[in-house]
C-alpha cells in the first residue's frame, strides 16, 4: 500500500518587495522534493511571483510547478479542504472561511506562524512557542529561523554547498562570457548590488570610480536603478545597459529567477543583499557579504543589523572585523558609522582575510541543518 502523503497548505500575502514570495516559494519548493509530502501555496500577487519564477502563469487559478500546487489567494475565498499542517507566512491573516473550516477538522490541523528571520538572542526562546485561538479550538505555534541550535534555522538546502562548489570550481568562466563579460582580470573585483534606495550609493560608487583596479558592478533591476542613474547623470537605465565611470564598469541585469540569482551570488567577489532571503543566499555563496536591513520604523533594524554582525564576525581578528562592521553600518547609516569611503578602504584592506571566513561561515550555518527540514519535523512530529 503507498504511504499516506502529508498535505500541507502555505499561505503567502505579498506585502512588498520580493521577500515575502521568496521565503515562501523556496520552502514550498524544499517541502515538496519529499515524496510523501503534497504542498499547496496559496499566494495573493501571482505578478510579483513570477518575477522570481517565470514559469508561473499569473493569469491561472492553479497550477503545478517544481511539484508544488500553486493556487491563486482570491477575495472571497474559494471552499477548500484544510491540509493537514497549515503554514501562515509572516503572520498574513488566514481567511476566516478557511480558519472555520480547519476548527471543523478533528484533529485540527497543524497551524504554524513563520516568522521573520533575525540573528537576535531572544529569537531561540520564542521559537516554536504554542498560542491558543481566542474562540475556536486551534493552537497556532510560532516557528522562527535563525542563526543557532534551538531556532528554526534558515533555508538552505543540504545539497546547495555540492552544486555552489561545483559551479565555482568549472562553471563561472561560461557564467561571465555568457554575460558577455568575460573572464575578470587578475586584479578586478566583481560587485553584485541588490538594494534598497541608500543615501550612501553615490559615495560608494565615487569611492569605487577611484579605484586603482576595476570593479565590476552587476546590478539587477529594482529600487536602486533611479539612484545609480542619477549619479551616472542618464535619465534612466534599463537591463542590459553598461556604463563605465574611471575604473568603475556598471551593468545592469535583469531581474533573474531565484537560482540564476544564486549563480550571480556564487560568480561574484562581493554581494550586496538585502532584506532577508537574498542575505541567506549570499551567505550560503561562501562570498564576502555587505547587508542591506529592510528598513523599519523605530530603527529596528539596526539591532538586526548588528546582531548579525555580531554572529558574522566571530573568528576574524579585531581589524578585520572593524572593517566588516564599518561597511555594514555605514551602507546601513547606522549613527557614528565611518563614511562610505574610508569604510570601503579598511574594507579593501582586509579583504584578503575576509573570503576564507565567508567560506567557514558558510560551513557554519550548513552544519545548522535546513528551515524545510525542521519544520517538517517540528509539524509533522505533532500529526502523530
Ligand atoms: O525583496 P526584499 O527586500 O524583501 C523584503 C525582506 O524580505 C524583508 O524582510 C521583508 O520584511 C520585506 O521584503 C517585506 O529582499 P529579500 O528578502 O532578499 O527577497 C528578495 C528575493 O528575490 C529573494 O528570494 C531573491 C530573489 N531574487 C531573484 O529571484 N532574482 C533576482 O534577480 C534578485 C535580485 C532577487
Amino acid at each position: 500500500m503507498p504511504a499516506m502523503r502529508v498535505t500541507w497548505d502555505i499561505f503567502c500575502n505579498v506585502v512588498d518587495n520580493y521577500g515575502d514570495i521568496g521565503v515562501a516559494w523556496r520552502l514550498a519548493r524544499g517541502l515538496a522534493a519529499a515524496p510523501d509530502r503534497r504542498v499547496r501555496l496559496w499566494v495573493d500577487d501571482l505578478g510579483v511571483f513570477r518575477r522570481l519564477w517565470p514559469a508561473i502563469d499569473a493569469g491561472l487559478d492553479a497550477q503545478t510547478c517544481e511539484g508544488v500546487a500553486v493556487h491563486a489567494w482570491r477575495t472571497p475565498f474559494a471552499a477548500a479542504e484544510p491540509a493537514q499542517v497549515v503554514v501562515e507566512a509572516f503572520g498574513c491573516a488566514l481567511p476566516d472561511s478557511y480558519l472555520a473550516a480547519m476548527a471543523q477538522l478533528s484533529p485540527p490541523p497543524v497551524w504554524i506562524n513563520l516568522e521573520y528571520l533575525s540573528a537576535e538572542a531572544w529569537v531561540a526562546g520564542h521559537h516554536g512557542l504554542p498560542s491558543p485561538h481566542p474562540r475556536l479550538p486551534l493552537t497556532k505555534h510560532f516557528f522562527f529561523p535563525g542563526y543557532t541550535p534551538g531556532t528554526g534555522g534558515l533555508l538552505i538546502e543540504r545539497e546547495l554547498p555540492a552544486r555552489r562548489d561545483a559551479f565555482q570550481a568549472a562553471e563561472i568562466d561560461g557564467y561571465w562570457r555568457a554575460l558577455g563579460l568575460g573572464m575578470p582580470a587578475p586584479d578586478e573585483l566583481r560587485v553584485s548590488l541588490f538594494a534598497y534606495e541608500n543615501t550612501a550609493l553615490p559615495a560608494l560608487f565615487d569611492a569605487w570610480a577611484a579605484e586603482p583596479r576595476r570593479i565590476t558592478c552587476l546590478v539587477p533591476e529594482g529600487r536602486a536603478i533611479p539612484q545609480l542613474a542619477a549619479w551616472l547623470g542618464v535619465p534612466a537605465l534599463r537591463a542590459g545597459d553598461t556604463a563605465q565611470r574611471d575604473a568603475l564598469r556598471i551593468r545592469v541585469l535583469p531581474f533573474t529567477d531565484q537560482d540564476a540569482y544564486d549563480r550571480l551570488l556564487w560568480a561574484c567577489d562581493l554581494n550586496f543583499v538585502r532584506g532577508e532571503d537574498s542575505c541567506v543566499r549570499a551567505q550560503a555563496a561562501a562570498r564576502p557579504l555587505v547587508w542591506q536591513a529592510y528598513p523599519q520604523a523605530g530603527r529596528a533594524h539596526w539591532d538586526k543589523l548588528e546582531a548579525l554582525l555580531g554572529r558574522y564576525v566571530g573568528g576574524l581578528d579585531a581589524a578585520a572585523a572593524d572593517a566588516v562592521r564599518g561597511l555594514w553600518r555605514g551602507w546601513n547609516g547606522v549613527a557614528g558609522a565611518p563614511p562610505i569611503a574610508s569604510a570601503w578602504a579598511a574594507w579593501r584592506e582586509h579583504e584578503a582575510a575576509l573570503l576564507p571566513h565567508a567560506r567557514a561561515w558558510a560551513g557554519r550555518l550548513q552544519a545548522l541543518g535546513n528551515l524545510a527540514d525542521a519544520l517538517a519535523e517540528f509539524a509533522e512530529s505533532k500529526l502523530k
